[in-house]
């Protein structure tokens, strides 16, 4: 398998990090695609725990190259803060394993300000964001008022461009009783940290294209998860970009051709964070439970996760929307000691059956779920490494899944330690 799409299937946190860094040991080239720093990977290697925001996970790999794709959204203090952190780890990060797409879209101080105002405001602006300030800067960047980072390499198109973000943001800011941005400090930031980010600007789409016919290997790493896409997720209650594997092309300037399979990360529960519709979550002991045992709060914000049983109708949407060839299904071991198991088979509304989550909010509020109930499994699951360390019930689960949400089981993840992984062949 040349070149792999990594994306989350549910509302992220499935456990993406640990699968990008073992495919990534077979990868010349890991690339981000799509968010920010909003998203939070946690890679435990041996002893060593690496948490990674805005970073592709190959970093921490040596012999990679890493990129930033432009259809990331990026806080230029905040990657180079991420930068040092990781360095005093004893990763080398330089402009030779490190590269930036030029046209990527920068996340100003503002942008954050804008994210965090709004949540504030009141309950119907209210998204439950990560307070990252990546929903405003993709909206200047469809908007055309994005400062790019090779705006940064000249003085006067910086100007420029800070001036027409000023005219929108400054009338916004006057709306929600924010001061008015300092042009001239602004620009005296902006031009103190232009070097440090300059030095790993590059032409990614060239550069990945060279990589791609050269027969290098390119996995794509997704972050957030396919629900939370800006077309298909559960919107307006969704971050602002393009979750699901056809982003990868546009995200980072390759061909959707040169993609050859695209993975799915799948928790073997659901977790979701913020507000929204989420028709499996349990506010009872099993989700209190489900919780607990799977240290469900976020790498980000260290928000707690709401949790529920697994939802094989959304997983069957995410993995048709997303073209999945094959998932990776972690967290099983948070399951063991369960007596009873429940799987969402489809959706009660209005007396119909639905196979699929229907798009306008009053029906998803109304839809129930239809449960499947399964026997648990009493035996420990932890760190099991092939089908036969895994209990018949568990595997019947893992089979249950794979029917349900048409598509079949490609890894499965038990323990976040990167060895105990079992590939299903
Ligand atoms: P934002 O800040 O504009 O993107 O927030 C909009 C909604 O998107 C949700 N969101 C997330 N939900 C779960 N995990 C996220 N990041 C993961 C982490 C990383 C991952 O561990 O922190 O799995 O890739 C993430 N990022 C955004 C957010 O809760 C809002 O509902
Ligand atoms: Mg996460």
């Amino acid at each position: 398998m040349a070149n792999v799409v990594v994306v989350g299937a549910q509302w992220g946190d499935e456990g993406k990090g640990k699968i990008v860094d073992w495919l990534s040991e077979r990868a010349d080239v890991v690339a981000r695609f799509q968010g920010g720093h909003n998203a939070g990977h946690t890679l435990v290697i041996g002893d060593d725990v690496y948490k990674l925001h805005a970073l592709p996970s190959g970093v921490v790999r040596g012999g990679k190259l890493s990129v930033i794709g432009n259809g990331v959204v990026l806080d230029p203090w905040n990657l180079l803060k991420e930068i040092a952190g990781i360095r005093e780890q004893g990763v080398d990060i330089n402009p030779d394993n490190l590269i930036v797409a030029e046209n990527t879209p920068l996340i100003l101080p503002f942008h954050g300000e804008l994210d965090r105002a709004r949540e504030a405001q009141n309950s119907v602006a209210k998204i439950g964001t990560t307070g990252r300030g990546i929903g405003p800067a993709y909206e200047d960047k469809v908007g055309r008022r994005a400062i790019r980072v090779a705006d940064l390499a000249d003085a006067a198109t910086l100007e420029k461009r800070v001036d027409r973000a000023l005219l929108h943001h400054n009338a916004l800011r006057r709306g929600l009783g924010l001061e008015e941005i300092d042009r001239a400090s602004l620009l005296d930031q902006l031009a103190e940290i232009a070097p440090d980010l300059l030095q790993y600007a590059a032409p990614v789409w060239k550069i990945l294209n060279e990589k791609r016919k050269a027969g290098k290997r390119i996995l794509f790493e997704g972050a957030q998860g396919a629900l939370l896409d800006i077309d298909f997720g559960t919107y307006p209650f969704v971050t602002s970009s393009n979750v699901i594997a056809g982003q990868a092309a546009t995200g980072t300037g390759i061909g959707p051709g040169s993609i050859d399979f695209v993975l799915g990360i799948v928790k073997a529960y659901t977790t979701r964070v913020g507000e929204g519709p989420f028709p499996t979550e349990l506010e009872d002991e099993d989700g209190q439970r489900l919780g607990e045992r799977g240290h469900e709060f976020g790498t980000t914000t260290g928000r707690k996760r709401r949790c529920g049983w697994f939802d094989a109708v959304l997983v069957r949407q995410t993995c048709a929307t997303s073209g999945v060839n094959g998932i990776s299904l972690t967290k099983l071991d948070v399951l063991d000691g369960f007596e009873t198991l429940k799987i969402c088979v489809g959706y009660e509304l209005d007396g119909d059956r639905l196979d699929y989550l229907p798009i306008a909010a009053d029906q998803q509020a109304r839809c129930t779920p239809i449960y499947e109930e399964m026997a648990g499994w009493n035996e420990s699951t932890e760190g099991a490494r092939s089908w036969a360390d895994l209990p018949a019930q568990a595997i019947k689960y893992v089979r249950r899944i794979e029917e349900l949400i048409d598509c079949p089981v490609a890894l499965v993840s038990t323990s976040p330690e990167r060895e105990d992984t079992i590939l299903v062949t």
